[in-house]
């Protein structure tokens, strides 16, 4: 059995110790050793009170994730665990020491007591994971803190931190100093007073209050349209808390929550998002680097560049309070650039998700500077200049001559050569990418460029500064666009193409927001600006590739997108919103003509696999040249960093769940039409194919 739970008598005081490194889920061996621990000190007189604690990092992590999906396991299951807990005669008070989250926090609930420490955060985060809390979380929560407050809980999934959770009256104290200890005076504070049992289930008066008051159900149902569209769970979790409220008793809304945790489990967005899970966690391992290696020690940073990407990085240094520099060579720059990150604080604070003392302490923590020489002695830089490859390999010049020696170097660019920026210093070793996507304070994707001579150190130090930093990290290889624009090219040709081949925006656009894109492409570019790529385009002299043409002549003709409020569509004053526009539709129905496109219609279900098969072969051709180490890794980045749908589970899951014979067939038919290179279907879809394997079975 995986996991196990120590038993010692602390004189009247049972305590036990959860022991599953690193985070303690509900594994096996937990659930039978908690059965069996309370069942020891029910039998033993000399025992009044029992205290549950988790040894490591966490209190429980919740179920063994691992285990949804997989063949039953040995042991007693969560709820004969958890019946056991609840009925037992001696109080049971749970010492949260870290993470009590899902079927961690349901434990908590079926103790008499809960005391936490003042930095362990609780809450019930299934909804993550396609779930909803099955271990009775959506009957006793409600009761202990109403239904208004616990919809809001289950359903973001966010985590509590201890002492809101004890404004809440999800936690009955905050233990000062050691929580073992705390637990154990507490148990004894209680038997001192009588031992009385206090059980969730036996309270009604918040779940009666909330009887007959259907508004709670209704506001958060409307609300879960905009934050959670399309999402099996959400919907499930609003009829179990309606269970808790309405059913005849706590049984009956025990067996709802028993019967829609059921349909959660079974349902394919359930085994996507556990998909993403594991994924994440995955992408964030180097081969050949062990974890006893030791890293380059970050305690100071410095960002080259104070603009949007330089500016939000470094507020991703001071959110996790490491010190940094922020170098820019034009002194209005660098203030402007400072004056940004201070507005963003403000309005954090404003909206009372940070306190004005935090904000004053992240601030401190930003050094402005315009000398370069300033820079040398942190132990990463990373530049955040514009894209220029010129200009990157002046800098790395630079910062070769000035940093000391063992500091890791990184440059954030979006697809240039990172090995043609590594060979301008002496130490192409510490050289990397460090690909962050904007705004780099909000999104939580981060591409690892491994350049031809960077080290499983450099490597390694840079996903776990990633870490630090609060971002989901993938390493992607040294090419065009790395794992992320590569594949969004494909994507964005195809959407191109399709327009010129008869299709509308409108209708390309609202094909993939249905899919669950937060928006489609032709808005998407329309709210970032048309005229971008086409200045860039003129600088060069222009482009003979017809998928830009459109975009050239919509700004020929003064349309650049949202800025100027028509593009692709026309806006209304101060409204964001893409309405179609006649004069558009027009000039690209013109150029289709000019280039010599047939317009034709074409059916939903050709233009969501037109797009998004693009993406899967290239993603196969990633694959195929190592530029991307798993399949799950090229999901990781698209549901971080490109708004994929992760209920969807990213690109290559999703072609695994249609089958990938299937895919391949329509890859080949697009091909054969076509001729067009980027549908050449990739030699590993065909072996896969051919094996009647998939690319989960190539991660596993
Ligand atoms: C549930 O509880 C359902 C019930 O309501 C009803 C049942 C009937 N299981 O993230 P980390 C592994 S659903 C198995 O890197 P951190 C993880 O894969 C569950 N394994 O650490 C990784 O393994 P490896 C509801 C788990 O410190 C290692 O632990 N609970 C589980 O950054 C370290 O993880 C959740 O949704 C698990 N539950 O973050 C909580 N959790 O080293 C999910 C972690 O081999 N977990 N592992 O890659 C988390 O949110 C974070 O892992 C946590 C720690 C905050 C706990």
């Amino acid at each position: 059995m995986k996991g196990t739970v120590h038993y010692e008598k602390h004189n009247e005081i049972a305590l036990l110790s959860i022991d599953n490194p690193p985070v303690n889920p509900l594994s096996s061996g937990v659930r039978q050793g908690l059965y069996d621990g309370v069942t020891t000190a029910l039998a033993d007189d000399g025992i009044k009170a029992i205290v549950i604690t988790g040894m490591h990092r966490a209190f429980i992590a919740g179920a063994d994730i691992s285990e949804f999906g997989a063949a039953a396991t040995e042991g007693m299951s969560l709820h004969e665990t958890i019946h056991k807990m609840e009925a037992s005669s001696k109080p049971i008070i749970a010492a949260i020491n870290g993470t009590a989250f899902g079927g961690g926090l349901e434990v908590a609930l079926c103790c008499d007591y809960r005391i936490a420490a003042a930095t362990a955060p609780v809450g019930l985060p299934e909804v993550k994971l396609g779930l909803l809390p099955g271990a009775g979380g959506t009957q006793r929560l409600p009761r202990l803190i109403g239904a208004k407050a616990a919809v809001t809980a289950i359903v973001s999934g966010d985590p509590i931190l201890a002492p809101q959770a004890l404004e809440k009256g999800i936690i009955d104290r905050i233990a000062e100093g050691d929580i073992v200890n705390a637990g154990i005076e507490y148990a004894e504070e209680i038997v001192a007073a009588g031992s009385a049992t206090r059980k969730i289930r036996d309270m009604d008066e918040k779940v009666v209050a909330d009887r007959g008051d259907n508004s709670v159900f209704e506001t958060a149902a409307a609300q879960i349209e905009k934050t959670h569209r399309n999402q099996f769970a959400p919907t499930q979790i609003l009829k179990c808390v309606e269970a808790a409220v309405n059913a005849d008793s706590f049984d009956e809304g025990l067996k709802a929550e028993a019967r829609l945790f059921a349909e959660c489990l079974s349902h394919p967005q359930r085994e996507s998002l556990i998909h993403i899970f594991f994924a994440e966690r995955a992408a964030n391992k180097i081969p050949d680097l062990s974890r006893e290696t030791e890293l380059i020690e970050i305690n100071k940073g410095s960002i080259i560049g104070a603009g949007t990407m330089g500016g939000g990085i470094a507020m991703c240094f001071a959110n996790a309070g490491i010190p940094v520099r922020l170098y820019d060579n034009d002194p209005e720059n660098l203030q402007h650039g400072l004056e940004v990150i201070e507005g963003n604080y403000a309005r954090t604070v404003s909206r009372g998700r940070l306190s004005q003392n935090d904000m004053d302490s992240r601030m401190s923590l930003i050094i402005p500077t315009e000398d370069f020489d300033e820079l040398g002695d942190s132990d990463v830089v990373i530049e955040a200049v514009y894209e220029n490859l010129d200009l990157k390999k002046e800098i790395f010049t630079r910062l070769d001559k000035v940093m000391k020696p063992g500091a890791l170097l990184a440059t954030n660019t979006s697809g240039l050569d990172v090995d043609a920026i590594a060979a301008v210093t002496s130490r192409p070793e510490l050289v990397c990418g460090m690909h962050f996507f904007s705004p780099a304070n909000v999104m939580r994707l981060l591409e690892v460029v491994r350049g031809k001579e960077s080290t499983p150190v450099t490597l390694g130090t840079a996903m776990a500064l990633g870490k630090r930093l609060g971002k989901v990290s993938v390493m992607a290889g040294n090419c065009p666009g790395f794992i992320g624009n590569r594949m969004l090219a494909g994507y964005r040709r195809q959407a191109e193409l399709m327009i010129l081949q008869g299709a509308t925006p409108a209708q390309v656009d609202s094909v993939l927001y249905g899919f669950g894109l937060a928006m489609g492409p032709f808005a998407m570019t329309d709210m970032v600006g048309l005229d971008l790529g086409w200045r860039a385009r003129k600088m060069i002299g222009g482009s003979n590739e017809v998928t830009v043409r459109i975009q050239d002549e919509l700004c020929e003709m003064g349309r650049y997108g949202q800025k100027n409020g028509k593009g692709y569509y026309q806006y209304a004053e101060g409204d964001r919103t893409p309405l179609p526009d006649a004069e558009a539709d027009e000039i690209i129905e013109r150029v289709a003509t000019e280039v010599g496109f047939e317009r034709r219609e074409f059916g939903d279900d050709e233009i969501l696999k037109r797009c998004i098969y693009a993406m899967v072969n290239i993603g196969a051709k990633l694959l195929e040249e190592g530029h991307a180490l798993r399949a799950g890794d090229i999901d990781t980045v698209y549901v971080n960093g490109y708004g994929f749908p992760t209920y969807v589970g990213g690109p290559m899951w999703y072609a695994d769940t249609q089958g990938l014979d299937g895919v391949l067939a329509d890859i080949q038919s697009y091909f054969e039409e076509s001729g067009d290179d980027v549908w050449k279907p990739a030699e590993l879809l065909k072996k896969l194919v051919a094996d009647g394997d998939n690319f989960a079975a190539l991660d596993a």
